[in-house]
């Protein structure tokens, strides 16, 4: 369990944040070493899940699950955990480590075992709640300048419309998006129409997080199209919600779903009912952010996701060279064996608080 200091806040509709507390899983065998990056947070305001639990079930549960036990590949290890009910964060921390196992003893880049198909993926910049309009027109003139290719702000009531005009006013055609993180309710639904004016590419998660059926009663009633994050928590729950019409695209985060092979299966699902999937990002360190580059080089990842360069978040951050974004907006898939990043041992053990190691 490490602890980073972010850059800068980063405040949702839930709260705002200056640092990170979270989970490395580290996996030794056959000769390599892997790592996967467990993004609960300290609280349980965004999922259920917090870094206390994924510790807790991840030593208690998922490790005894795992350890001395022979996968033909990483696609079996989600099903072996299948007796562990939830807990998808943690469990994703596990199954993303052994991806990266694999790859490392295939001698291939993660990307090539997950069935990735570009080498450059699409960077966009999710920005927070700010203290005011100014802040946050600057913020956003400061992430077009460095070549993102969309603008998400975070929304919540208090914080919404005007937000939204600030910036449309000053940057009338930026592909632009507003992020609600549950905090609205379908009662709102008048209200939300607001945002049809902006020409946005999507509203994300706008109502309670573990909600189908309102959404698609919104969807129904607003015309910007609506995304799901937090209520996907499961590929089941993704077709049921495509299903139900209560989003027209997929917010894909490996962490909230368990892991590469669950979100392989919702962005193939997706891919067969025509709707398009963007990778999302928990404000990882470079090796969370590395496996999301590779899981994002998927074909039909064909919006602009959240994943961005290194030092929005920390500086320095647990690898190096960091990851960066190009001037015209684009990240490269990192190119070397598994997730591809070279992770700097001290920086690694400074930031360590708590650690545990499990033998077979
Ligand atoms: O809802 O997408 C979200 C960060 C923490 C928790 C939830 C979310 C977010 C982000 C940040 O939007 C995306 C990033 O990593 O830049
Ligand atoms: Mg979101």
């Amino acid at each position: 369990m490490l602890r980073l200091p972010l850059v800068r806040f980063f405040e949702t509709s839930f709260g705002r944040v200056h640092d990170r507390t979270f989970m490395l899983v580290r996996l030794d065998g056959g000769g390599v070493t892997a790592r996967g990056e467990c993004v609960a947070d300290n609280d349980p305001y965004y999922s259920p899940e917090t870094v206390d639990t994924a510790w807790h079930i991840t030593a208690e549960f998922l490790a005894p699950l795992v350890l001395g036990v022979e996968f033909a590949h990483p696609r079996e290890v989600f099903p072996a955990l299948r007796r562990v009910r939830g807990h998808h964060m943690a469990k994703a921390a596990v199954e993303m480590a052994a991806w990266d196992l694999w790859a490392r003893q295939a001698g291939r880049p993660l990307a090539d075992v997950l069935g990735g198909t570009r080498a450059r993926v699409a960077a966009g910049a999710s920005i927070g709640i700010q203290d005011s309009l100014e802040q946050l027109v600057d913020r956003v003139g400061a992430e077009l300048a460095e070549g993102y290719q969309r603008i998400k702000i975070k929304v919540k009531p208090g914080w919404d419309l005007d937000a939204a005009a600030a910036v449309r006013e000053r940057f009338p055609d930026v592909p632009l998006m507003v992020d609600a993180n549950a905090a609205y309710r379908l009662d709102d639904v008048e209200h939300l129409a607001g945002f049809d004016r902006f020409g946005l590419m999507m509203i994300e998660q706008p109502l309670d997080y573990d909600d189908i059926r309102d959404h698609a009663a919104l969807q129904r009633r607003i015309a910007t199209p609506v995304c799901l994050d937090e209520s996907v928590h499961s590929v089941r729950l993704g077709r049921d919600a495509i299903d139900a019409g209560a989003c027209r695209i997929i917010n894909v985060k490996p962490g909230r779903i368990g892991g590469h092979g669950e979100s392989i299966r919702l962005h193939d699902l997706c891919a067969s009912r025509g709707i398009p999937v963007w990778h999302g990002g928990m404000l990882e360190s470079g090796i969370g952010r590395a496996h999301n580059l590779h899981l994002s080089s998927l074909p039909n990842f064909s919006l602009p996701g959240d994943v961005a360069a290194s030092r929005r978040y920390y500086d320095p951050d647990l690898i190096d060279p960091p990851i960066e974004v190009a001037p015209d907006g684009t990240i490269p898939v990192p190119q070397g064996l598994g997730i591809g990043v070279c992770v700097v041992e001290d920086r690694v053990e400074r930031a360590t608080i708590r650690r545990k190691e499990f033998r077979a």
